[in-house]
């Protein structure tokens, strides 16, 4: 052992030396020490103990990480086209991204919520929100893949989404812009905004056995801006909490305009009155345009529909289903203690942390203890909602998470730093730096009635003089933190993927247990499959081609194919016939304007090629599969437009067109 450890030590010690006399690179934050590095350290061959889901931001993407290490898993192309995994360019995955604006091929994703059964995570199902054109997805989280898209009418920058209830009953989304309702007409001057300008939050309903979603009805609210929220759970379960700002409706210079008032407000939702109201038919059934896509692991094919009908509940003529709570301060993160008693509203411009009591809240709409109204909706007095204040926390506070053991966190983008504070008497236990400026921050359950506790992440900002230098643009970054004692313990950082927002983790096992090795072949309902090698084949249709081809190790079948011509759309059909774990192949033909195919064992997946000029195309295995990868490879040959070369393909020997052209 002693061998082991002393160079190590020296190692430190020199690091230390190095330090103090000035060689290190200047940046802050010290190195945490072996007691840190192996806390983190996964040996090789060893898994990670959790499975960490990080939204991209602007990436579009879904990002897998393994906590402690901090190892990037995969990558998951949800919102984003993915031209490394073809999603997006394959003709099978294109309507995944198609929404009522047509194609849209990049999103910008921000919240993940895992889906829950009695308030704890079930690792079933991953739910990501995609702002810009709103959007929710859902993936499965069998297979990692992206299963569902449903996009959201009368919303805009869908920001405050997705967030479930405790039973995965709905997943629920606030429009971060508040603008005419899709039926109306939108073309008014942008100063009519109090007139005219709308908020909504939606309910999406999840069907309990395959988690398909449903537009299940659209509450409408007064102008302003939804920010995040989260559902109530045990005693508030039936509850929904929204942090709203620009209660002034401002619609310029928001930065001045909208940051006027003291207090905005958080918005309590009674969600379960709300479903029973739309069960009664009541509310308004408008004509909208939306699209909901599917994918489906049996035809491994998406599908997508425009949808045209939601259901409008505005919550003027509904006096009971809303009410206002005022909260310091323009508030960004709403987040609900473990128990569902404590809602933490946090100011991005306030100086302490205000904490609702749901019991108190419910005291004072028992008792009409408002103070007038917002829009029509009872605001209730701050000091009869108030469980109390964290008095001088540090500055700007954003997003909060619990460990489960009666402590909350915050993050604080101003003073860079994570606060951690007693839910009950809101006394401050600890603080420490991070670098620099957290938004988000994530403990594993963390917003679940049961938290996994022990790490916590931070999700940074800003990492100036962190990282080697890399021209302007910077890796964000997530930092782990040890939670297990009093005090929290930086273990490490590691850049991430686009721009982590939110994160949900879970302890591996439980999606580990459910993973999808294969598709099974003799299951593959694509209408393009070709089970099994002879029945490979190219087929012309006018001047539509399709290519009937199959992969295995180490060949294509068929390899040559002769007689495609100029001004033909080609579709090359690939079925991977492996049935083993691991072993995609990839698909690429030069001049190709989409982007290769990774085709997953017993899948089926389509590239659409439209040959500009004659000539001969290989064709080639992407994905290094065997030894003999390289050899995994092939020629078509096109023809001028007016050329009579028939169709012919070939594997292993001549075509029939190259035989009778050597009789010759
Ligand atoms: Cu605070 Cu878009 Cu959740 Cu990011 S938001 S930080
Ligand atoms: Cu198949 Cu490389």
């Amino acid at each position: 052992m002693k061998k082991i450890f002393f160079p190590f030590l020296s190692l430190i010690a020199a690091f230390i030396l190095l330090g103090a006399i000035g060689c290190k690179p200047k940046n802050a934050g010290d190195a945490t020490g072996a007691d840190a590095a192996s806390r983190v350290f996964i040996p090789p061959g060893k898994y990670d103990e959790l499975y960490n889901f990080v939204a991209g931001g602007f990436s579009g993407q879904v990002s897998v990480y393994g906590i402690p290490s901090g190892r990037l898993l995969r990558v998951i192309p949800v919102f984003s086209v993915d031209p490394e995994k073809g999603w997006g360019y394959s003709e099978e995955t294109k309507p995944m991204l198609n929404t009522s604006h047509g194609e849209v091929p990049w999103g910008d994703q921000h919240h993940l919520d895992l889906s829950q059964t009695n308030g704890e995570i079930d690792g079933r199902w991953l739910f990501a929100n995609e702002n810009n054109t709103p959007r929710v997805a859902r993936i499965d989280l069998k297979t990692f893949r992206t299963a569902e898209i449903i996009e959201i009418p009368n919303s805009a920058g869908n920001h405050s989404s997705p967030f479930i209830t405790e039973n995965t009953e709905y997943v629920v989304a606030g429009t971060r812009f508040s603008v005419p309702l899709d039926d109306e007409n939108g073309d008014v001057p942008i100063d009519s905004y109090k007139k005219n300008f709308k908020g909504t939050i939606s309910f999406i309903s999840v069907a309990p056995q395959d988690g398909e979603m449903k537009l299940a009805f659209q509450l409408v609210l007064p102008g302003m801006n939804f920010d995040l929220s989260h559902s109530g759970k045990g005693p508030s379960s039936g509850w929904f909490f929204f942090s709203t700002y620009n209660s002034e409706q401002a619609h310029t210079l928001l930065e001045v305009n909208a940051s006027k008032r003291d207090k905005d407000y958080i918005l309590a939702v009674n969600w379960k009155k709300a479903v029973e109201y739309a069960k009664q038919g009541k509310g308004r059934k408008q004509a909208v345009r939306y699209a909901h896509n599917k994918y489906s692991d049996s035809t491994h094919s998406a599908t997508s529909t425009i949808e045209t009908e939601t259901t409008v509940i505005d919550v003027k003529d509904f006096p009971d289903l809303v009410y206002m709570i005022p909260c310091p301060k323009s508030p960004h993160g709403c987040d609900v203690d473990p128990s569902g008693e404590y809602i933490v509203g946090s100011g991005k411009l306030a100086a302490l942390i205000p904490v609702f009591s749901f019991s108190r809240i419910q005291q004072a709409i028992a008792a009409k203890d408002f103070d007038g109204d917002y829009g029509g909706i009872p605001v209730i007095k701050y000091e009869s909602a108030l469980h109390g204040e964290v008095k001088k926390p540090g500055l700007g506070p954003l997003h909060t998470e619990f460990d489960g053991k009666g402590n909350a966190y915050t993050t604080f983008f101003i003073s860079s730093e994570i606060v951690k504070w007693n839910i009950k008497d809101l006394k401050v236990i600890d603080r420490q730096p991070t670098y620099y400026s957290p938004g988000h921050l994530m403990i594993p359950g963390g917003d679940t009635k049961k938290p996994y506790g022990k790490y916590l992440v931070a999700y940074n900002k800003i990492t100036k003089d962190r990282y080697l230098p890399t021209g302007p643009e910077l890796a964000q970054s997530a930092q782990l933190f040890d939670i297990s004692g009093e005090k929290m313990k930086l273990l490490s950082d590691y850049p991430s993927i686009g721009e982590p927002h939110y994160a949900q983790a879970v302890p591996a096992e439980l999606i580990s247990k459910n993973s999808v090795k294969i598709f099974k072949i003799d299951e593959n309902k694509n209408p393009y499959a070709t089970l099994g090698e002879k029945n490979s084949k190219v087929v012309r249709e006018g001047n539509k081609v399709h290519v009937y081809m199959t992969m295995i190790r180490s060949h294509f079948s068929p390899d040559n194919i002769e007689g495609i011509k100029v001004g033909d759309e080609v579709y090359f059909h690939l079925t991977n016939l492996e049935q083993d774990w691991d072993v995609p192949h990839g698909f690429a033909v030069k001049g190709a304007t989409t982007a290769e195919l990774l085709v997953m064992p017993g899948e089926t997946q389509t590239l659409k090629w439209s040959p500009l000029k004659p000539g001969i195309f290989p064709i080639y295995c992407t994905d290094f599969c065997s030894a003999l990868h390289q050899e995994m490879s092939g020629y078509v040959r096109v023809s001028p437009k007016e050329s009579n070369v028939p169709i012919s393909f070939s594997l292993g020997k001549n075509s029939a067109a190259a035989d009778s052209l050597l009789k010759k």
